[in-house]
């Protein structure tokens, strides 16, 4: 008897996979690898199951033998383990080089590759938009940055400001070494909230507003949200804005300790910014984690001693206060070109915090990498926004360009074809 091994990792079986099996088990007996939670979340991907309750689901299946965690995109160890005589796959493989290192790994002991054809129907069609459809709910976007913080060296996010930057967070994507690289989950900027609606970064735009950017961006992707709240608003204001975004599905809120006119951070003191005091902020912090309703929603402390230049020591201080006050993450700022102080302070609150999830902004200091940054135990990193100030040059030399030349053929060639811009979005 043949021995044949494959790996699953959806939530939702369709006759693509009963196929597979159905040929597998054909060929002989078949061991299913399912994808573990770690493996599918360091390539962007993400489950509403969990990996034993999907192993458990596949074992159900006729045709299935044995049952086993894959912890890697790629299959070789797998391979090696049970040196099967045939992998079987679907044609057209999402990443390239885990095909070729399966054939690599197979090529040692002469086992072969078995590619069957993609079945494409209604009803696949039907059950992959299901499966998108699941993740996008409230209840499991929410909790995916918890477990994305868990499982993965450094939680990598975007900013996004509408459904169309989001689809850029949700989709874009490189190979890499570990198969394939995205962004992780989308940061909603107060800065870019307003930049997008040609308004300034004072907490102009309220929270009605910033709701529906949210609601916007969630309609069209499924990965985590992280809100930039400013400073919270009113102490009296913040539990309703908690129970609002927990109810949009959004998985943590940022809050910041300045008081009085909100000003960007990336001012500096010349602009008459005030840190909030800090009993003050660790009251608000705990009324925030107080009015939260659900396990997985996160309250991350912002931290301005740095922008504000109020020293290491101050700013150590203060993030160690609002862990005790109940904050969930630190976020750390600073306007500098150089990562030192970043890097330091990140080390020594490592010490003091060894478990607290760290967060760094890295839109002064651009030359640090998420590699140095997560050596000195930073969990997240945010872009925070380099999309709005990609887009807005690109269409300014447009609009200029066409005022030129009084026509727009001179632009063209930058930009996206008309039949890749009117097939982008995907139909329900
Ligand atoms: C934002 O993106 O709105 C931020 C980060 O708060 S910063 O602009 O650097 O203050
Ligand atoms: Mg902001």
């Amino acid at each position: 008897m043949k021995t044949v091994y494959t790996c699953f990792d959806t939530d939702v079986i369709h006759e693509g996979h009963l196929e597979l099996i159905r040929q597998a088990s054909a060929v002989g007996e078949l061991t299913v690898g399912a994808l573990s939670d770690r493996a599918l979340m360091s390539c962007g991907g993400f489950s509403t199951l969990g990996e034993k309750e999907r192993a458990l689901m596949y074992s159900g299946l006729e045709g299935v033998g044995r049952l086993c965690i894959q912890d890697d995109i790629f299959y070789g160890g797998e391979i090696e383990r049970y040196r099967p005589d045939v992998v079987i796959h679907a044609e057209g493989w999402r990443i390239p080089a885990v095909r070729e290192q399966a054939l690599r790994a197979l090529e040692h002991y002469g086992g072969t590759l078995m590619e069957i054809p993609r079945l494409s129907s209604e009803s696949i069609r039907r059950a992959e938009g299901a499966m998108r459809d699941r993740l996008s709910m409230p209840e499991f976007r929410r909790r995916r940055l918890r477990a994305q913080l868990k499982a993965l060296p450094i939680v990598r996010v975007i900013e996004a400001h509408n459904g169309l930057t989001g689809l850029i967070a949700e989709k874009t994507s490189v190979a890499a070494a570990e198969g394939l690289r995205q962004f992780d989950a989308m940061w909603i900027s107060s800065l870019c909230d307003s930049a997008a609606r040609g308004k300034p970064d004072i907490a102009l735009v309220d929270m009605t507003a910033r709701a529906g950017t949210v609601t916007e961006i969630t309609e069209v992707t499924t990965k985590p949200v992280i809100l930039d709240c400013d400073n919270g608003g009113a102490p009296e204001h913040l539990p309703y804005n908690i129970r609002t975004l927990e109810r949009l599905g959004v998985s943590a809120v940022m809050i910041e300790d300045k008081e009085g006119a909100k000003k960007n951070s990336l001012f500096g003191v010349r602009h008459g910014q005030t840190q909030a005091d800090r009993e003050d902020f660790c009251r608000k912090i705990a009324a925030g984690k107080e009015a939260q309703l659900t396990e997985d929603f996160m309250l991350i402390a912002r931290v301005e001693s740095l922008i504000l230049e109020k020293g290491m020591e101050d700013a150590l201080e203060r993030a160690q206060s609002y862990v005790r006050a109940g904050a969930d993450g630190i976020m750390i700022h600073s306007r500098r070109k150089d990562p030192g102080e970043i890097l330091d302070f990140c080390k020594r609150f490592r010490e003091r915090c060894p478990d607290t999830p760290l967060v760094a902004v890295p839109s002064s200091y651009n030359g640090v990498t998420e590699e140095q940054l997560s050596a000195c135990g930073v969990n997240m990193v945010i872009y925070a926004n380099q999309l709005i100030r990609s887009a807005f040059p690109a269409m300014q030399q447009t609009a200029e360009e066409i005022l030129r030349f009084h026509r727009a053929k001179e632009s063209e060639e930058r930009l996206m074809p008309i039949s890749d811009i009117i097939t982008l979005i995907d139909t329900i």
